[in-house]
């Protein structure tokens, strides 16, 4: 193993050119130019693995010595996207690999694009799950991830005609990969069969037949932390035949069956369904989770006192998804360990706490619990009996009304946010407002009976992705101005206004933006033959396709813009980019993806509007394509309806990148602005009391507004008047969705303000001092939302946790 010193000071460029030679002529016997890019990819990564795992051995060493509490980071999407640049830049090495690979006339960048992303999430909920990943380790604390090694990720996406179509992503066919598989920290996960209660030494215990055990290997991937930090666990599991199941599993089918467990990630983020395939995978991810902890506080910790487990343990269920955890605790504690059931249940809510990130009814898990029965007997009466413990409990102290909305189990089903929240100690939502709702609205009976379980972590992003990978020259920027300090302590961030009225600077800023523009038009045109001019206004609305995030709300302005142009009335040069892909089987969503590519095929085409407004909709959106998307935005499109998005986070990669943005008062946009203050963001739209309003008195009539208004009328018209071409069922569709009175998203309602809100971007665009000055306070402020605060808060607040101490090696 390489010493501390060793790995920091020793890694010369010359050194690292050694270490290439010697892995391209082991694994390949290449040479450096010969090597082809896969093969120089694998063999820089192997480099890198080489470089930290001394550090990940000491880590352990350290946890094992020090016995300081972990958490465990239960979720079923992780979604870091890729890792090389990320990992050289924790381990300090991003400038020397960069610098020597460049002397071997290699472009460390062009070798980085081989690596696929490790999409193994849809969206918010699994990025911020690898973020915090990251800024545990880089904050000092061990957390392990607990995860699913999904033999596909997330679907790529291509446009056929301007319809989305799903490809499947098998990103484990390429080389180089940063897992390791564990064999020997395997575990046996049961599925299935009979269950029946017997009797030993006085304790009842169950007896299983017929049950289908499947055996769980873990695959880690180290999380390395920034410079000083440690180096964190990622443990994704597997699904396999036990060996001495093999006759068990006499058909194909048989085999198939237990491949398929963890063979896809599901693409819905939006809409719950309950399919028997989900259920098994919650259920296999944190069955083997758990276990694991337990056989580590039992052999590594010594400990089989499990009273004092959550001095030790700390479980995060991320969402609904891994609620289960509860039951499953309590059965490996009762059952297999022969803990009584009060003591049981008091170490379980100590152990686990909860977020939630959706307020939408349709994503919330229910399980039927017939389905739930056969599947998982044994869970099913644990549940059945916390459900009716919890009732008991409650008997005659608070209204029968309720106890009955409040409970787990109810006309048929487990309603898995009511286990989250009964069965832990914390219960979090991600953005203030969203907390609030939670408390008022949502989950309002719990808030009154547990008010001191709720509380607010609002989320954060990784800036060291975000900033120091994703757009090095504000980076140096930044270390030019108010030194290098800004890249461990994002406070100092915070200096960086003192440069409000400083020319050069904003200059620079504005030279920094548009060499990034020119990048991306670049890659525009690479991809999809689109010339757009890097002095136009770059408006960015990135993320899933989702009705309440409204991106027909941006299409109708594109309509009204493009209508203006027609009629010779000038507006400012603007290309609008999205990125977004549609849960499969989301018509509505797929709907809209048809009529903004036919929207953008038909503007990019006209002459007559001389290519004042282009609207390019890039595919196959993720982490990768983000990077190369948020340096560029000039605009950040973060337009939910208010009360709608849990919180948001492409909204504050894209302030720390310098966008302004256009927002509604929802999830976190309601801190940004708190935090650059309303003169630096340019707010519309309805508030939550206007929204809820609406739904109280069902007094949205969109038609009527839409009659009035012949502006929205020209607009929304266009979809149904031949005006955009090839999609006129899809346009229909649209229409008929706004003009509804049952539309829950309220668009029509809110189009004027936001007309008036793209006009003063269109002002403020016109002065270019002022704008920069905007942009400026926008990049020091998003410190604000570093996810190495948000961690600090998680850790101190709901897990207790202490920093581990790593010993320096020389
Ligand atoms: C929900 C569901 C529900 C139906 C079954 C399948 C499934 C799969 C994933 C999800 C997660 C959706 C929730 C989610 O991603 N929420 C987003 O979380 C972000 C991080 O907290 C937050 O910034 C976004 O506002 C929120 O939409």
């Amino acid at each position: 193993y390489l010493a501390e010193h060793e790995r920091k000071m020793q890694l010369t460029k010359e050194e690292f050119k050694n270490r290439l030679k010697r892995k391209l002529n082991d694994y390949y016997e290449e040479d450096i130019d010969t090597a082809s890019t896969s093969e120089l990819f694998a063999a820089i990564s192997a480099i890198v693995r080489d470089g930290y795992a001394p550090q990940w051995r000491r880590t352990r060493i350290a946890e094992t010595k020090q016995k300081e509490k972990q958490v465990y980071y239960f979720s079923i999407e992780f979604l870091p996207g890729t890792l090389l640049k990320s990992n050289l830049l924790n381990l300090g090495w991003l400038k020397t690999v960069r610098e020597a690979l460049s002397d071997l006339g290699l472009d460390l960048d062009k070798i980085a694009e081989y690596e696929p992303d490790m999409a193994l999430g849809n969206g918010g909920l699994g990025r911020l799950a690898a973020a915090f990943m990251d800024s545990l380790a880089s904050t000092g604390y061990t957390g392990n991830g607990n995860g699913i090694r999904y033999k596909y990720g997330l679907f790529k996406q291509k446009f056929v005609n301007g319809y989305q179509r799903e490809l499947p992503n098998d990103w484990l066919k390429k080389e180089g990969h940063w897992e390791v598989r564990r064999e020997s920290k395997s575990v046996l996960v049961r599925f299935g069969g009979k269950v029946n209660m017997v009797e030993d030494n006085g304790w009842l215990i169950p007896q299983y037949e017929g049950e289908r055990v499947v055996r769980a290997v873990p695959y880690d991937v180290a999380v390395v932390g920034y410079q000083d930090g440690l180096t964190n666990t990622l443990r994704l599991w597997d699904a396999e035949i036990p060996p001495e199941e093999e006759l068990n599993y006499p058909t194909i089918s048989d085999r198939r069956r237990v491949e398929d467990l963890t063979s896809i990630l599901y693409p819905d983020d939006s809409n719950y369904e309950g399919r028997l395939l989900r259920l098994k995978q919650e259920y296999f991810f944190v069955s083997a989770g758990l276990q694991s902890i337990l056989d580590y506080y039992i052999t590594k910790l010594g400990n089989k006192n499990f009273a004092q487990l959550s001095d030790y343990v700390a479980v995060h269920i991320n969402d609904t998804h891994p609620a289960m955890a509860i039951a499953e605790l309590m059965r490996l504690l009762v059952d297999e360990h022969r803990v009584d059931w009060d003591t049981a249940w008091n170490i379980t809510q100590k152990v686990m706490s909860y977020t939630n990130h959706t307020i939408m009814a349709e994503a919330m898990e229910k399980w039927d619990v017939n389905m739930m029965s056969e599947l998982l007997p044994r869970i099913m009466q644990i549940i059945t009996e916390i459900d009716r413990r919890y009732c008991e409990g409650l008997k005659g102290r608070v209204s029968d009304a309720v106890i009955d909305r409040t409970r787990i189990i109810k006309n048929g089903q487990v309603q898995m946010a009511h286990l989250a929240i009964i069965g832990s100690h914390s219960v979090n939502g991600v953005a203030a407002l969203h907390t609030q709702l939670l408390e008022t609205e949502v989950l309002k009976d719990f808030y009154n009976l547990y008010p001191e379980r709720f509380n607010n972590k609002t989320n954060g992003i990784t800036l060291r992705r975000w900033l120091q990978i994703a757009n090095p020259e504000l980076s140096d920027l930044l270390d030019q101005t108010i030194g290098k300090e800004w890249r461990s302590d994002s406070n100092k961030m915070l200096n960086f206004e003192k440069y409000y009225h400083d020319t050069k600077v904003l200059n620079q800023l504005h030279e920094i933006k548009l060499d990034n523009k020119k990048k991306l038009a670049k890659f525009v045109k690479e991809q999809t033959g689109i010339e757009i001019d890097p002095t136009a206004i770059f408006d960015v609305q990135v993320k899933r396709m989702h009705a309440y995030k409204r991106q027909t709300l941006k299409l109708l302005h594109i309509l009204k813009l493009y209508q203006d142009l027609k009629a010779r009335i000038d507006h400012p040069k603007r290309v609008i980019i999205f990125g977004a892909k549609a849960a499969p089987s989301y018509v509505f969503a797929k709907q809209i993806i048809k009529v903004i590519n036919e929207t953008a095929n038909m503007i990019n085409n006209d002459p007559d509007i001389h290519g004042k407004l282009k609207v390019v909709f890039l595919e196959n959106y993720n982490v990768s394509l983000a990077e190369k998307i948020i340096p560029a935005a000039d605009i950040s499109e973060q337009i939910s309806t208010t009360t709608k998005e849990a919180s948001g986070t492409s909204n504050m990669k894209l302030m720390a990148n310098g966008a302004l943005t256009v927002a509604t008062m929802d999830g976190a946009n309601i801190e940004i602005k708190d935090a650059v203050g309303e003169e630096n963001i340019f707010t519309f739209g309805l508030n939550k009391d206007q929204v809820y309003k609406y739904y109280a008195e069902k007094s949205y009539h969109p038609r009527k507004m839409y009659e009035e208004d012949p502006v929205m009328k020209k607009a929304v018209d266009a979809l149904i008047d031949g005006t955009v071409p090839n999609c006129s069922s899809e346009g229909q569709a649209l229409v008929n969705n706004f003009l509804s009175d049952n539309e829950q998203f309220l668009v029509l309602a809110d189009f004027e303000a936001y007309l008036k809100a793209q006009e003063k971007v269109e002002q403020t665009w016109a002065q270019k001092r002022i704008w920069q000055q905007m942009s400026l306070v926008n990049i020091a402020h998003s410190e604000r939302f570093d996810s190495d605060k948000t961690i600090e808060r998680y850790a101190q607040d709901i897990w207790h946790l202490k920093k581990l101490k790593i010993e320096k090696v020389d």
